[in-house]
């Protein structure tokens, strides 16, 4: 069974991650992990705090000579700015005043509420996205994994606020590295960040939408069986998971209720003896498992509950109406949001790509994924490539 858990708190000493499930002997790219964290810490409309953060991973377990040993993988990054804040969040002698004001749209109240912490800082430590790191970590290391399997995701920025990119049809020509905001258009692109300057101007925040895209995943991944195996609901839920993340569309996603049938689906057709589909209105899955397209995938993520215009708020201590808390952070995290996406829907893909193809070492799941695509081009008279 695959399996990840991460720990720390947004300004404590470090976080650390482990993955256990993975197999043995695949070969990883500590640059590789390094430099998709540092992605992650990009983007235009993030705050002071990236300019102290230089997440780099450092392995504790599980790896020896940059392969992996089919143990437990455990991984730590280090906070920077915990050095800063140490008298406040030392593990052992740390404390300060209470922060009083909830955020709405934070975990601020249901989180003060739920563990009964009168100081909200308790709360918004863990809440914080700066744990995103760990994710993007461990997602980076699945990520190597997955290639070796010819597994590849991408992402790109479609909205900040009001301003969306054209729908992108072809994903062969896009590299949003360049692009401050990940944004393959690059009129579009400025207009984004004209509007992050604007609601930062007037204290305000934004959120968005990223697309994902997986490729290369054989057909057959995830299950009907049951509805938690169910491929779309393993990577929804994973999205879900993020702390900005408000919905998660598969293919045409929302736009489908006001579909008829004939303008919903992806047609099958015989070209050169292969099966192909006309569309990929379904964005990759059927009945909860892949069908050999890519997965495309939109997540709609909301803007960041910080304002430096505080939205009216109560003063939990006092008991009288006051604005909420006001601390250094984002005006944008979309861009960011999209790595962590990427990272999420890595995590989310090995467990049941392992279902589907076991194996203790790498070598063993490649040998695997051999047997299934031929046993599968036996199958019908038609050839199916990918299958
Ligand atoms: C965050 C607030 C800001 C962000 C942080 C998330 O941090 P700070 O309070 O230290 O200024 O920069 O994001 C990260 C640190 C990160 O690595 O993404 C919050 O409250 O969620």
């Amino acid at each position: 069974m695959f399996r990840y858990l991460t720990a720390g708190e947004s300004h404590g000493p470090a976080l650390v991650g482990i993955l256990d499930g993975l197999p043995a002997h695949i070969r990883l790219d500590v640059q590789e992990i390094n430099e998709t964290l540092a992605r992650r810490q990009g983007g235009y409309g993030r705050g002071g705090r990236m300019k102290i953060e230089r997440d780099e991973i450092e392995f504790l377990a599980g790896v020896r000579g940059s392969e992996t040993l089919g143990s437990p993988i455990a991984v730590i990054v280090r906070n920077l700015d915990f050095e800063n804040v140490r008298a406040l969040m030392d593990p052992l002698t740390g404390s300060g005043k209470p922060l009083t004001n909830p955020r709405p749209g934070h975990a601020d109240y249901a989180g003060a509420l739920k563990y009964r912490h009168r100081d909200l800082r308790n709360v918004l430590e863990r809440a914080s996205a700066r744990e995103t790191t760990m994710r993007v970590g461990l997602g980076a290391i699945c990520a190597q994994f997955l290639a070796a399997l010819g597994i590849t995701t991408r992402s790109y920025v479609h909205r900040i606020g009001d301003v969306a990119a054209p729908d992108l049809d072809d994903w062969s020509q896009v590299d949003v590295e360049a692009s401050d905001v990940r944004c393959p258009d690059s009129a579009t692109a400025e207009a984004m960040i004209a509007a992050i300057d604007a609601a930062k101007a007037a204290g305000d925040t934004l959120g968005g939408q990223f697309i994902i895209r997986v490729d290369g995943l054989p057909t057959g991944v995830g299950s009907n069986r049951q509805p938690d195996t169910r491929l779309d609901g393993v990577l929804a839920g994973a999205l879900m998971g993020m702390q900005t993340v408000k919905a998660v569309e598969v293919g045409l996603g929302a736009d489908v209720a006001s579909k008829p049938g004939s303008l919903a689906h992806d047609t099958f057709a015989l070209h050169d003896g292969n099966v192909e589909r006309g569309s990929n209105r379904a964005g990759g899955i059927e009945g909860g498992m892949s069908n050999g397209q890519a997965i495309t995938l939109r997540v709609s993520v909301k803007p960041i509950p910080t304002l430096m215009k505080a939205l009216p708020s109560v003063n939990l201590h006092e008991g009288q109406d006051a604005p909420a808390t006001i601390v250094r952070s984002d005006v944008c995290v979309v861009p960011a949001a999209a790595i962590v996406g990427e990272a999420m829907v890595r995590l989310a893909l090995v467990a049941p790509v392992l279902e589907k193809y076991g194996g203790d070492s790498i070598e063993e799941t490649l040998d695997n994924v051999q047997r299934a695509n031929t046993a599968a081009a036996a199958l019908f008279a038609t050839h199916q490539e990918g299958v």
